[in-house]
């Protein structure tokens, strides 16, 4: 009590001891799931506010869950897009396209073609429908979870093969990890594997954007578990300071890796809701629902268009595969999760809601499948012509110092003559293009 005045020091004798929480998932393997806690409210039931409202208007979104396509299949509400049908086939074309590539992709790994992939399986809609709904030149700021952006922009699955092997054809050189992908013309920028780093750049590429006088807008996307990252929270600040025409995708799957989504704070409030302390617009959507998250992608970027500013959309959602190549889910949660989980498939709830409509078929939908399926074994085939990991046709060793310096400092010049000189004594057969 040195220092402290008798009358001021505090009375601890009652006071039970500090202590803190620990988040702990509600289920793990052999668990039993129940998700009477998810609340799912009815599809049409969420209020459409204005897209130049002011963004509190919005806060009681953050907490809602924006639906549209209804337990009957039928799409309804204030949020149904009206999307004609050939709109609706292309969706679930390149959702399906997507899952299909993830497939062989993923057999590729295990067959040794590549040291690793992350399939999006059972998020696809957080992808496909905001390609859709933004302009094709808006430019996007992808996590490694997004390939279904490249694909729906018309990206060559060659290329993106191409890239996953590391070959001689690769457009990065070998120099990316596989599936961070970089394609200009796709406005797609680079994927970084330093999680969050995209947030900020998207917001600085639509400050510039608007800078210029530009019409073009910027959108992120990254996972709950990187809202976590201190680049998440300067990037929204920087966003509402200058009223950036950015929109911020959070994908919540619920688990980063093997932490469940407790461990970025969802036990406490929902993502959307990190929107209302930067006071901007926040929608919270069901991520497997295509069609509710065409229709917020589509009013966030009428309002970011029109000098209304950023948008934060929460999509809710579950990562139905392992987190990567890398992972076994088994070890950390209950295998029934993806079984029980409340929101259903995006492909096939979008699969349903075309049938009820008249306009799609089972049979339709196979043949679909299969013809999916041939063009993807066709590009990994072609691909392949040019290498697969650990056959040697790379990229001469010489390109990993070059492109970065307009001329090789003396020190860089050394380890790329010492490289070829080791890679000879290893490889004698191997013969530099
Ligand atoms: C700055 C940083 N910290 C940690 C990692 C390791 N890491 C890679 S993915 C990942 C989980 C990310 O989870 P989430 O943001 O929820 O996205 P998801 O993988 O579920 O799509 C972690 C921790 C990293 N790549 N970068």
């Amino acid at each position: 009590m040195t220092g402290i005045p008798p009358e001021t020091a505090p009375a601890r004798g009652n006071l039970p001891p500090l202590s803190l929480h620990v988040p702990e998932p509600k289920f793990r393997p052999g668990d039993k799931v129940d998700y009477s806690h998810v609340v799912v409210p009815p599809a049409g039931a969420q209020p459409r506010p204005d897209e130049g409202c002011p963004a509190a208007d919005t806060q009681p979104l953050c907490f809602d869950l924006i639906r549209v396509l209804g337990e009957d299949d039928r799409a309804v509400g204030p949020w149904n897009p009206g999307l004609d049908a050939d709109t609706l086939r292309r969706m679930l074309r390149m959702m399906a396209l997507t899952r299909a590539f993830d497939d062989r992709m993923y057999r590729g790994q295990r067959q040794g073609k590549t040291s690793f992939y992350m399939k999006c399986t059972g998020e696809e809609a957080t992808s496909i429908a905001p390609a859709m709904a933004l302009a094709a030149d808006d430019m996007v700021f992808p996590s490694y979870r997004q390939q279904g952006i490249l694909l729906t922009r018309g990206y060559p699955m060659v290329d993106m093969v191409n890239q996953i092997y590391s070959n001689r054809a690769d457009k990065l050189k070998g120099r990316q990890l596989p599936i961070m992908y970089s394609a200009r013309e796709q406005s797609f920028f680079s994927i970084s594997g330093n999680l969050a780093t995209q947030y900020p750049q998207a917001v600085g590429w639509a400050m510039a954007s608007a800078i210029k006088g530009d019409t073009r807008i910027a959108a992120a996307w990254l996972g709950e578990g990187s809202t976590a990252e201190g680049d998440f929270h300067s990037a929204l600040t920087f966003a509402t300071v200058y009223n950036a025409p950015v929109i911020f995708n959070v994908v919540n799957n619920q688990w980063a890796i093997s932490s469940f989504s407790g461990f970025a704070g969802a036990e406490r409030t929902t993502f959307a809701a990190r929107a209302i302390g930067y006071g901007i617009a926040g929608l919270r959507v069901d991520g497997n629902d295509p069609l509710a998250v065409w229709a917020a992608t589509r009013w966030a970027a009428d309002r970011a268009r029109a000098n209304g500013g950023p948008t934060l959309i929460e999509h809710f959602t579950y990562r139905a595969e392992g987190h990567s190549t890398s992972d076994d889910p088994g070890q950390y949660r209950s295998a029934q999760e993806r079984e029980e989980w409340p929101l259903g498939d995006p492909i096939m709830r979008l699969k349903r809601h075309l049938i009820a409509l008249g306009e799609w078929s089972t049979e339709q939908h196979e043949a679909m499948d299969r013809e999916l399926m041939d063009e993807v074994k066709a590009a990994t085939r072609e691909a392949e012509k040019n290498g697969v990991l650990g056959h040697g046709l790379h990229h001469p060793f010489k390109t990993m110092f070059e492109d970065v310096f307009e001329e090789l400092p003396w020190h860089l010049q050394e380890q790329s003559e010492q490289a070829i000189r080791e890679r000879r004594i290893k490889w004698p057969e191997w013969k530099e293009s």
